[in-house]
This record gives structure tokens, sequence and C-alpha cells, in this order.
């Protein structure tokens, strides 16, 4: 028997607002009781303390449900309800969440179990939960409407099945979804195989995140939640660079990585320094035969993806989705474009009428990054986030896989920068620096350049407005 304080422990948190799971008969006829997450921070893996025994899953800024056993029952209760989430240091939002965060705590079970979840609805409207990828009853499916009645506000519904095949999901609303997906309601769902699985490997670390994306206004704490593509806060479990922790291991791991995409675009997700495979995604475990190596993986709308890699090169190694304007955030979205665009002389006439004036952007964006220039309260700057050696200047859908060899097995915390052995780092070259010949030829072989090859500059010039830039 755990007793609370060990099961606390065992969930890297220390006593506060949560509660733990009590079994006299009397409680078992009741609830389970509510655990709430009051902190955006990764907590420790969640030892399983009843049930059969699996290798738990690390959620990046998140945390794993505690369950009460009820006569051979894995019994959860989540409360969908409106929760605060810090998106990264300097600005929180008002999302919709469940058990206190957004996204909701990730659910751990094994495959076989029987698993009874309890809903209770805090919203403002109606909801269901739909359980991403499930073999389960038609009846516990979640779809509004279809599969049952919704949820009303202040009601507790129940959903039951037995969680059939192993593997990667999720859950979310399937209740007036574009507002509750867009206000945060989703949470991660992992089902441990209850065997050796032969498509199935142990790992050392299992980490596992959703993407999803906001758009929130600067200065304010709601996210619009009509907007269909043009977000300007682009996530990890409803957190952004630089909120969004490290993926900590030791040299040598096997680690495989689990991401479900509940955004509105696709996002190709790029690791830097080793090669992954995709073992598995919604549908199950992948075939051995259809894995192949790459540093690249797209996960479409509403798709999962698990990635898997030995980690065996150290050092700090970026992990990012690829798409360059989902590695900033908020301010900058609908800055003009200035390169090469000569400010003298312009600048002297605006200080004359705003004199805190400041050009940006005239030889390209990196300046943002350095300066973290003045922006309102509650937003976060378009590209941010000191390392090392300057600053990095990125922000939303960016993180770092840090491999070390003295990390030991089961620490999860961060071991701060690496540290690179002398001469293995890009450096200034200080040597002679040869004026190179300009290339004359125009095209060869079986295809020939015409004519003589005489250089022309061309000025485009587009009518309307903007003629003369
Ligand atoms: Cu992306």
């Amino acid at each position: 028997m755990t007793t609370r304080r060990e099961f606390f422990r065992s969930l890297g948190m220390t006593g506060g607002a949560v509660a733990a799971a009590s079994v006299s008969s009397v409680a078992l006829a009741a609830l389970p009781e509510l655990v709430s997450m009051d902190k955006p921070d990764t907590a420790s893996p969640l030892i399983p303390p009843s049930g059969r025994p699996y290798n738990p899953v690390v959620t990046l800024n998140g945390w794993t449900l505690p369950w009460r056993m009820n006569n051979g029952v894995k019994e959860f209760h989540l409360v969908a309800e409106p929760v605060v989430r810090e998106i990264a240091p300097g600005m929180k939002a008002h999302l919709w969440g469940y058990n206190g965060q957004s996204p909701g705590p990730t659910i751990e079970v094994v495959e076989g179990d029987r698993v009874r979840i309890f809903v209770t609805n805090r919203l403002p409207e109606h909801t269901t939960i739909h359980w991403h990828g499930q073999r389960l009853p038609n009846g516990m499916d979640g779809v509004g409407g279809l599969n049952q009645k919704q949820i009303p506000v202040g009601k507790t519904f129940v959903y039951e099945f037995v969680a059939r095949r192993p593997g990667t999901f999720m859950y979310h609303p399937h209740a007036d979804e574009m507002t509750q997906m867009a206000m945060g309601m989703m949470g991660f769902w992992v089902t441990h195989p209850k065997n050796r699985h032969p498509l199935i490997e142990t790992v050392n670390r299992d980490f596992c995140f959703l993407l999803n994306a906001y758009d929130i206004d600067p200065g304010s704490f709601t996210p619009k939640v009509n907007t269909m593509l043009d977000f300007n806060l682009w996530s990890w479990n409803s957190r952004t660079f630089p909120g969004i922790d490290s993926l900590n291991v030791r040299k040598g791991d096997k680690v495989r990585i689990r991401i479900g995409n509940l955004t509105m675009t696709n996002h190709p997700m790029h690791l830097h320094g080793h090669e992954f495979v995709v073992s598995g995604t919604d549908g199950g475990p992948t075939p051995i035969g259809s894995r192949w190596p790459e540093v690249t993986t797209d996960l479409a709308v509403g798709q999962m993806r698990q990635i898997e890699f030995l980690a065996d090169e150290e050092g700090d190694w970026a992990f990012h989705c690829h798409k360059s304007h989902h590695t900033m955030n908020a301010m900058g979205h609908d800055v003009p474009t200035m390169i090469g665009i000569d400010h003298r002389g312009i600048v002297n006439q605006i200080t004359d009428l705003i004199p805190d004036y400041m050009v940006m952007g005239e030889r390209g964006m990196a300046d943002m990054g350095e300066m973290e220039m003045p922006i309102p309260d509650n937003t976060l700057p378009m590209m941010t986030g000191q390392g090392p050696y300057g600053a990095v200047e990125m922000g939303g859908m960016f993180s770092v896989l840090k491999v070390r060899r003295d990390q030991r097995p089961g620490d999860y915390r961060d071991p701060g920068w690496y540290k690179q052995p002398t001469g293995t780092q890009a450096h200034e070259w200080t040597g002679r620096v040869a004026q190179e010949p300009r290339a004359t030829t125009h095209g060869e072989g079986s295809m020939p350049a015409n004519g003589t090859g005489v250089q022309q500059e061309l000025t485009v010039r587009k009518p309307g407005k903007h003629a003369g830039h």
C-alpha cells in the first residue's frame, strides 16, 4: 500500500492542493477524489502504485493522472474546467483544460485494463470526451449528439471500456470542438503493452507531448477561438520556447518521443544530431520493415507519431518544428520586411515626431533576439531565449535534447549547458581570405548558354501605393 506521502513523492509533487485517493468501501462508492495540478513543470514519471507494472512516460511540462483501483477497474476523475496556464515565464493564458492545466493530465494504462473515467463538467457550456484512436464500444466514443448526449454544465458522466491495444493516443472534446480545442482542451493517453511485444521496444526514456496553437493578442489573456490558420503562439503542451523543458537523457539511452498534433496545420518535427525511426502511429506500432531512418517527420492534423532513437551523441541538440514561423512567438507576426531598406534620413525625420522610434529589421530580424525590445504586458517576444553563446533567437515549438554521459538513469533534471571539448566548436577564421574568382562560364555540356552574357540589373516596381520602394 502506498502512503499519501510516497504517492506524492512518486508524482514529483510536494503536498499542496492535491488529494490522495481513498480506498474505504464508502469512498469507493463515491467519485474518485479530484487530483489537480497547479504548476506547469514537468512532473517525474508516475511509478504505478497499483495495477500491472509498466515503464511510465514523462509528459513535457505535464503530469500523469493518478487513479484508484476499484474491484480491478482503474478509475480516473477528469474535471473539465477553466484554467490559468503559464505559456512561458512572462505570459499567462486563460484557457480551458482538465484538472487545473491545459493540456489535461496524461492517462497511462496497460493493455487489457478495464478503465472507468468520470468526467465532471465545470465549463460554462456542455462538453464530451472523445478517446482518439481507441477500440471501444460505440457509445463510449464521445461524439456529442452521435454517440451520447453532451455532458451538461455541472454534471458528471462515466466512460468505461477496456484498453484493448497498446499504443499512443489522445483525448479531446467532441462538442463545440472549434471553441473547446482552441481553448486548450486535450490530453495524452498511453496504453502500455501487457507483455513483451515484438514491435514495442523497451526504452530508457519515454517522453510525450501534444502540439497545440493559440491566437492570443499581445496584452490579452484569452485565445481568439474563431482563428482558423493565423495563430500567433505555436506550443507544445500549451508552452512555448523558452518555457518548454528540455528532454534530458543519458548517453546511450534508447529514447522514445510520442507526439500528437491537435493544431490546424502540419508540423515537420526535426531532431538534430541523431537519426530516428517512426516506431508507431495512433494506429499502433509500425511494422519493422516500414521503418527507415530520418531526421524530420511530418505530423498532419489529428495524427500521432512516436519516434525512437539511440541517444549516442553528447551535447545540446535542437528539437523543433521545421516551419520557421512556428519557432517564433506572438510579437512580430505583423512586422513588415525591412531587409535592404536604407533607413538613414527617414529615422531622423521620424524621431522628430516619435523620439523613441527604433529601426527594426533592416539587416534581418536577428537584432530582435538580442535587444529584447519593450513589449506589452503578458505577451512573449518574437524570438528570445539565452543560450551559453548568446541569444537563441527562437520561440514557439522549440526545445533541446540534452544528452550527457553522466546523467543518471531515471534522473530527468536539467544538467545545464553542454561544455564542448576544446577544438570542437565552429570559430572565426583569422587567416587570409582570398578574393574568390568570379565564375565566367554560362553553362556547359548539353545546355550551353547562347548570347554573350551581358550583365543586366533589373529593378522591379509594382504599381499602386508601394511604388517607389
Ligand atoms: Cu510547426
